[in-house]
Order: C-alpha cells, then sequence, then structure tokens
C-alpha cells in the first residue's frame, strides 16, 4: 500500500519500436499508416490500463510513462536522464508487439543502469513467446509474466517484491534463479473478462497526479483525435495464417484453449463509461458476434439503454446480414464498421485463412451504409499466402469497382503492407515451409539485427514463395500510386492531396533505391548514413495515405474537457 505521491510500486513504460530512432537513418516505411501510431509504434497495450486499473484497486500506486509518445513530443527529451529521475518498487516494460524488440531491450538496460536493485519485469505476446531467451540472455530482464491475462499475476508479484516472499507460486511467470530459468505453469488464465475492467478515469487522475500528459497519451495524436477502446475478448475464434492472435496460436503460446469474453453489459458499460472522459470514437475490439448472435444483440440492447452518444467502431471478421446492421443503428447514435478482407482474390483470402466471397462483403457494405453507418472501412493486406505483385494491382483496380458501385457513400478501402514484421507464434512463423513462407529471423537477437536495418525492405522478417522481400515493397508503392489515383479520379482527394502523396511515394522509392545501393556496397560511412536520415524520418510517416483520411471525428481532447472536469468533480 503506498501513500499519494510514494514512490510508485509499478511503473509501466512503453517504448518506441528502435529506442534511438532519433538518430539513426530508419526509412520505417507504410508499416503503420493505417494505425494511429506513427512508425515507431507509439500506442501502449490496453493491458497497461487493465493492470493499472486492476492494481489500483487492491490498493498499489501505478505510473504509465509512454516513452515513445514524449521522444515523438519533444527532441530535447532525454529517456535516460528521465528514467534516471523515476524511482519504483518494480519497473515493467511491454514487449507486446515484436516490432518494439530492440527499443524493449534497450530500454531495460537503461533502466538497470540508474537502478540496478530494482527489478525489471516484461509482459505481453512477444515476451511470452521469447521468455526464456529474455531471461537467459538478457541480465536486465529479471521477471517474464506471461500469457493474455496478467492482473492477477502482477499483483501477487508486487506482494513477493514489497515482502521479500518466494515467486515459487506465482501463475504465469517466469524468472532466473542463479544462472537457471524458472518457468512457473501458465495458468492464470480466466475463462471470463467480467473481472478485468477498465477504469477510464484513472488515466485523468494520472496525468493531473504525475503533471504528465504526454507520458500517459496512448499515441502522438491523440490529442487531436482522441479514442478509445473498449475490449470485449481476449483470443479469437479464426485462424488467420500469419496471426499471432489466433486460436492456434492462443493455446500453443497463451495457454488459451478458448476465447474470453465480456459480459454484453460489462462491455456497454465501459463503453458508457469512456464517453464520460473522451469525446471521440470508442473502438470495440473483437467482432461481437464471435460469442454468437445473442451475445452480440444483447450487447447491442445494453448498449441502446445507455443512450451513447460517441460514435461506436465495430468490427467484423466476415460479412453480416442487414438485420445485424439494423440492430447496430438501432442501437447507437453513430457508428462505423471496419473489415479486413485482406484481398479481393477469394484465393488468396482463403490462403489467408479467410473464406467469405466479395458478393457477401459488398451486400454488407451496402447493408451497413443504409442503415447509417458514418463510414465503412475495408483494409487489404500486401504479403498474403499465395499472393503475386499482379494480385496486388487486381486488388487496388478492384476499388475502383468499389467506389463506382458505393458512389457518394462513406466506404473507405485501405492498403498495406503485412509489416514489419509476420508475428512470432502465428501458424506462418511455425510453420513456414508448409505455408509458403520464407522466415528470416528466428531469435530475439535475429529480431533486433533486423529492426535496426536501414529501410523497411530489410527489416521485414519474410517474404512469400509469391513475393519477396523486393517484390512487396515494389507492390506497396505501387499499389500506394494506384489507390491515390483512383481516389482523384474519384474525386474523393483534391489534387493537392494526391500530389502530395504522389511526390512522397516517388520519393520514398527513390530513398529505398539509394539505401539498397549503400546496403550493396555494404561500406556505408557515417556521413553517407546520416545525409539519409532527415529524408528517411519524414518519408516513414503517412507514405501511401494520408493518415487523416483515417479520423473518426474532428474531435480534439479539447472537446473532451468539459466531460474530464465534470467526472472529476463527481469525484468519478
Ligand atoms: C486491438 C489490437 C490492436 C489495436 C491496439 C490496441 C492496444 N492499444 O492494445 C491496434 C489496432 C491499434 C493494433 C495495432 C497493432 N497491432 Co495489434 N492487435 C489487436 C488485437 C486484435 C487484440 C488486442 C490485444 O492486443 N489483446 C491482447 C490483450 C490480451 O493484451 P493486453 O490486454 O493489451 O495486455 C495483456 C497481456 O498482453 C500482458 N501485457 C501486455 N503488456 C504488458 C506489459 C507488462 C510489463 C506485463 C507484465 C504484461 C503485459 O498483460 C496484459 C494484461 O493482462 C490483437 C489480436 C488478438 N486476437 O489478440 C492484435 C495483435 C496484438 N496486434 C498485432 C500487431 C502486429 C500490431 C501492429 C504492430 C500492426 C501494425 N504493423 O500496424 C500494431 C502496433 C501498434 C502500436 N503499438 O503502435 C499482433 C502482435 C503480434 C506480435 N507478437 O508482434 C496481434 C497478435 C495480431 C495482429 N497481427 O494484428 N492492434
Ligand atoms: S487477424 Fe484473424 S486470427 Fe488474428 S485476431 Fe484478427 S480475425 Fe483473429
Amino acid at each position: 500500500m503506498t501513500t499519494p505521491m510514494a514512490r510508485p510500486d509499478l511503473v509501466l513504460l512503453h517504448p518506441p519500436s528502435v529506442m534511438d530512432f532519433r538518430k539513426k537513418t530508419l526509412l520505417l516505411g507504410p508499416v503503420s499508416d493505417l494505425i494511429p501510431s506513427t512508425p515507431v509504434f507509439e500506442m501502449y497495450p490496453i493491458g497497461f490500463t487493465t493492470l493499472a486499473s486492476h492494481l489500483e484497486s487492491k490498493g498499489h500506486e501505478v505510473r504509465i510513462a509512454n516513452i515513445a509518445t514524449r521522444m515523438l513530443a519533444s527532441k530535447r527529451f532525454d529517456p535516460e536522464r528521465f528514467v534516471k529521475g523515476i524511482d519504483a518498487g518494480l519497473f515493467g516494460i511491454d514487449l507486446h508487439w515484436m516490432p518494439h524488440v530492440q527499443g524493449a531491450l534497450e530500454l531495460a538496460k537503461i533502466v538497470k543502469r540508474h537502478h540496478p536493485d530494482v527489478p525489471v519485469v516484461m509482459g505481453g505476446f512477444s515476451a511470452s513467446y521469447y521468455h526464456e531467451e529474455l531471461l537467459s540472455k538478457h541480465k536486465a530482464v529479471d521477471y517474464v509474466l506471461r500469457g493474455d491475462s496478467t492482473e492477477k499475476p502482477m499483483e501477487m508479484l508486487l506482494e513477493a517484491i514489497s515482502s521479500g516472499k518466494s515467486v515459487d507460486d506465482i501463475p504465469n511467470l517466469s524468472w532466473r534463479r542463479g544462472e537457471n530459468v524458472k518457468i512457473n505453469p501458465l495458468t492464470n488464465v480466466p475463462e471470463n473478462l467480467d473481472d478485468i475492467g477498465i477504469d477510464y478515469g484513472l488515466m485523468v487522475r494520472k496525468v493531473l497526479k504525475y503533471r504528465d500528459l504526454e507520458g500517459h497519451l496512448p499515441y502522438r495524436n491523440w490529442k487531436s483525435n482522441p479514442m478509445s477502446i473498449a475490449v470485449s475478448v481476449r483470443g479469437c475464434t479464426h485462424n488467420c495464417v500469419s496471426c499471432a492472435g489466433s486460436c492456434d496460436s492462443f493455446s500453443r503460446n497463451f495457454g488459451r484453449q478458448k476465447p474470453a469474453y465480456r459480459s454484453p453489459k460489462l462491455l456497454a458499460d465501459d463503453v458508457a463509461r469512456a464517453e464520460e472522459y473522451v469525446k471521440g470514437a470508442t473502438f470495440v475490439v473483437g467482432d461481437i458476434r464471435q460469442a454468437g448472435r445473442k451475445y452480440a444483440s444483447e450487447f447491442l440492447s445494453e448498449l441502446k439503454s445507455r443512450k451513447v452518444r460517441n460514435e461506436v467502431i465495430i468490427e467484423l471478421f466476415t460479412p453480416a446480414d442487414p438485420e445485424f446492421a439494423k440492430e447496430v443503428s438501432s442501437s447507437v447514435d453513430r457508428f462505423s464498421v471496419q473489415i479486413s478482407p485482406e484481398t479481393h482474390d477469394e484465393g488468396v483470402r482463403k490462403a489467408q485463412g479467410k473464406s467469405y466471397t466479395n458478393a457477401g462483403l459488398e451486400k454488407s457494405a451496402q447493408a451497413f451504409l443504409d442503415a447509417g453507418a458514418g463510414r465503412f472501412d475495408i483494409f487489404y493486406m500486401i504479403g498474403l499466402p499465395t499472393q503475386t505483385k499482379e494480385s496486388v494491382q487486381g486488388t487496388v483496380e478492384y476499388t475502383r469497382t468499389l467506389y463506382k458501385r458505393f458512389k457518394g457513400k462513406r466506404l473507405f478501402p485501405f492498403i498495406s503492407p503485412l509489416a514489419p514484421f509476420i508475428d512470432p507464434g502465428g501458424n506462418a512463423f511455425e510453420n513456414p515451409e508448409k505455408l509458403g513462407f520464407k522466415i528470416f529471423a528466428s531469435s530475439l537477437e535475429d529480431h533486433i539485427k533486423l529492426a535496426t536495418m536501414p529501410s523497411w525492405k530489410y527489416v521485414l522478417n519474410y517474404e512469400t514463395n509469391w513475393m519477396t522481400r523486393s517484390d512487396i515493397v515494389d507492390a506497396t508503392y505501387s499499389a500506394g500510386l494506384g489507390m491515390n489515383d483512383i481516389k482523384k479520379e474519384m474525386g474523393l482527394i483534391n489534387k493537392n492531396v494526391a500530389d502530395r502523396t504522389e511526390r512522397r511515394i516517388h520519393a520514398a522509392q527513390e530513398l529505398s533505391g539509394k539505401i539498397d545501393k549503400v546496403v550493396a556496397h555494404g561500406s556505408a560511412t557515417d556521413e553517407d548514413m546520416e545525409s539519409l536520415r532527415e529524408a528517411a524520418a519524414r518519408l516513414s510517416e503517412s507514405t501511401v495515405c494520408e493518415k487523416e483520411e483515417l479520423d473518426w471525428t474532428e474531435n480534439t481532447i479539447y472537446a473532451s474537457i468539459p466531460r474530464i472536469v465534470g467526472s472529476l468533480l463527481r469525484g468519478k
């Protein structure tokens, strides 16, 4: 237990993907064009908030410090000095997404340099997958909490650390005794998410307490495009071949044999609570039909009774029927829909693990748009099994058909590469030959080397039997140019925006070529690389489309302030 402003029991740190990204020449490419983050992947896992909410409810003091956002916000921000200046009973660093491999381990070293006696715990999907290597080869890491649910084990770890008790019985924990790595059983795998909540007001209180807005921001542009998340599920019923969040991967790596759902009522409470603090879209993670139509209907009717005014974004893993579209529409004021068919080619889609038709998808889009969806976003991917460069061009051409069919409607197709890494733990990573993949990295060390290569072509940890790494890069830039032309032709973006995107893509292609030459010579001097650094940083953001195309609302954080203040005054 702690008193206010005492040293936090736990400080959760989120690293940038590459720790010294501000100094290195890195053409990170369009790896994050379609998510709120920049290519340094500054968004921290939603699990930081469930961990903090749980631990605070048990009397522990937790601070979140998003090192990546702070580094993006100010060139003067020095992570080393910042870490040196904070004290904690335990430091937690996420290695959830594999692209953070270099950043997470460098951050752990910084922590140990300044706080040699304070333990460091890592967690997240990638840390769970690589727990043995983390503990045997990286002495800056003392503990790994494995699996998709670490709230309870973390509480036990904090208690063991403060009382000096043994950690032998803490579920999901891997740790070091002398030179040996000890692996406790992975038994904390809750069957539902009803005990795992997000206290949406907690972040606001933390910002005020630590006078640190940037350090708590989930991603850089959150102030201008705020968004909240409500999590319906941990686990997945699907098996997309490249995904580490698939049902096979959950059972192999995270001890989960079936998904855990949050009850419809509590999920609706989450959405309603989120809007007390944030005026912006609320993204409901997971297709709400995964637990069955009855679950989805119950959730929607609970939502209706709460009269939610925020825009609600729902995900579809498969097309939905018009009745469902109407049900969604009658339950909320404003809503948008996202679906990822990955490709227009039904054969390629099947090879990736999804079996549905374009006709079904189009029918679904029509139904949701007719029912009043604010937007219907369709995400396509490059780097899939059996997909060729020609097939990617086919997808681009298919978007023209979509635009024509849905002219004047708010339907938005996007395309991006499967990058930078095929997820460790997913089926493609585990059985590459069988599924037509060639994987260039297996260990943490291999991935660290790739992560710091100067352009994203060399960062990719895979290629396929149908496309080399160069093909994936070429196909991505060509697709970007193609989509840009189509959007201009259809009058969806004005000439200035289209010209800007085109110039950016050409410049990125040119720079990629220059980096290729430097890499081919193998004798790049510091000056050679330094001369390319600024251009690489500039061209890594929003390469193939403008990020604003993804913004759901025109709100800013300032529009949320009256709600935040109101909620604080009510003492929530
Ligand atoms: C929703 C989601 C997102 C949301 C983000 C939500 C968020 N902020 O967490 C969005 C759409 C933005 C997103 C983006 C990306 N995602 Co994503 N995402 C998911 C999805 C569908 C479910 C959410 C999820 O992560 N649940 C997992 C829950 C269980 O984790 P959690 O609550 O956050 O954290 C718990 C544990 O993981 C652990 N934990 C996490 N961090 C820490 C830290 C410490 C110290 C400890 C002890 C424990 C711990 O304890 C937490 C609490 O119990 C999964 C797929 C799936 N079926 O799971 C993919 C998934 C996690 N994403 C993935 C990827 C690759 C990405 C991107 C890199 C893709 C890209 N190139 O753009 C980006 C990275 C974004 C960034 N950091 O900036 C992969 C990760 C594979 C891997 N190991 O690398 C997954 C598995 C599947 C996939 N291919 O999409 N994603
Ligand atoms: S990509 Fe497929 S397997 Fe992975 S979380 Fe999404 S639906 Fe599930």
